[in-house]
């Protein structure tokens, strides 16, 4: 983007028989290329999107939000990329948007390794990268933004919520059998609420995990993760299930039901899952689920004041994170018509 300005600027201050040119100049000029370059005739903002795939209702909403804010009448040529659940492709995708110049790219990873070359490759052609939801592990230096939630935060409001709801039960020195449903190895997501919860365990000696594993954020691999445990017979007792999203913890349910076993509130299984979704909603009101912690899929907002921030030549965060919340079967009919996914 920068060669393609600096070369217009010339012709154009060359034309206009501009010497020198003070801020208002510069930026008018940058106006008026935005209209004059090749290709890009129209003055919108061309914003290119690595999206992680179609995992989960968190996603569709989290895509559908990005849809609905970067549109022609606001002003965006929005190229959207789904990542269909690849990192190769996700990382190809950053190099077709920097061979089409865009003028910024918001990057979802699914997972945080594999980035530094894309990414430098990014900022060597002068494209600001946004990144947002889940991290990467590159220098902070290489991208402009990341924007998301504290992820073991998450994972320690879930933990708080068990030692209390275990206190009011009267089982706070009970031996706790736990099942923890992970979301995808490697994406922030999976490893912040999995460090937060570890942690929580290792300070309730009378708490064991006895058994866990990974079905990456999607219903259908949380319910055949359940169904393998229950069928293998190996899992004696299992007092809680803690699932690193919701819909894995609606797949889980389904295998409950399968094998006749009782769960939620009314039931014997404790169930805590993460996001928050209105689905989850109506389960706690009906009696399936404990508890969902807040995980706000809708950041393409604040994206966008990042970008404006940029366009208009100033400073941006480095950080934003979002506020989230935790709820419960006890307050879910309060707030479930609030709910905007
Ligand atoms: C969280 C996000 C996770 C959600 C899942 O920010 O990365 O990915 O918790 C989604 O539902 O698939």
């Amino acid at each position: 983007m920068k060669k393609r300005i600096v070369a217009v600027t010339c012709v154009l201050m060359f034309c206009l028989g501009l010497i020198g040119c003070g801020t208002e100049r510069a930026d008018k000029t940058q106006q008026l290329i935005r209209g004059a370059a090749p290709g890009y005739n129209d003055g919108l903002i061309r914003v290119g999107m690595i999206q992680t795939g179609k995992e989960s209702d968190w996603r569709d909403a989290n895509t559908n939000d990005y849809l609905n804010t970067f549109t022609k009448e606001r002003g965006y040529d929005l190229i959207y990329i789904d990542g269909n659940s690849s990192s190769e492709r996700q990382v190809k995708a950053m190099y077709d948007l920097i061979q089409q110049k865009v003028d910024y790219i918001i990057l979802q990873p699914i997972v945080e390794t594999g980035w530094e070359d894309a990414i430098h490759a990014a900022k060597e052609a002068g494209i600001p990268v946004i990144v947002a939801d889940r991290k990467i592990a590159v220098d902070e230096t290489e991208y402009v933004s990341w924007i998301g939630s504290d992820f073991e935060e998450e994972g320690r409001k879930a933990v708080t919520w068990l030692d209390q709801y275990l206190t009011e039960q009267g089982r706070e020195n009970e031996t706790i059998h736990i099942v923890l449903l992970e979301g995808t190895e490697g994406a922030t997501a999976a490893i912040g609420r999995t460090n937060g919860i570890l942690h929580g365990v290792e300070e309730h000696p009378n708490w064991t995990i006895v058994d866990r594993g990974c079905a990456n954020f999607t219903q259908g691999e949380g319910q055949t993760y359940m169904e393998n445990l229950l069928s293998e017979g190996t899992v004696k007792d299992i007092d809680v299930i803690i699932s690193e999203n919701d819909n894995m913890i609606f797949g889980a349910m389904k295998a409950l039901d399968r094998n006749g076993k009782s769960y939620g509130p009314e039931g014997d299984i404790i169930m805590i899952s993460f996001d928050a979704l209105h689905e989850s909603f109506e389960n706690m009101m009906a009696g399936k689920l404990h508890a969902t912690v807040e995980c706000n899929p809708l950041l393409a907002s604040t994206v966008e004041t990042v970008i404006e921030e940029l366009e208009a030549g100033r400073e941006v965060d480095k950080i934003y994170n979002t506020e989230e919340n935790i709820y419960t079967y006890e307050n879910a009919a309060d707030y479930i018509d609030q709910r905007k996914y």
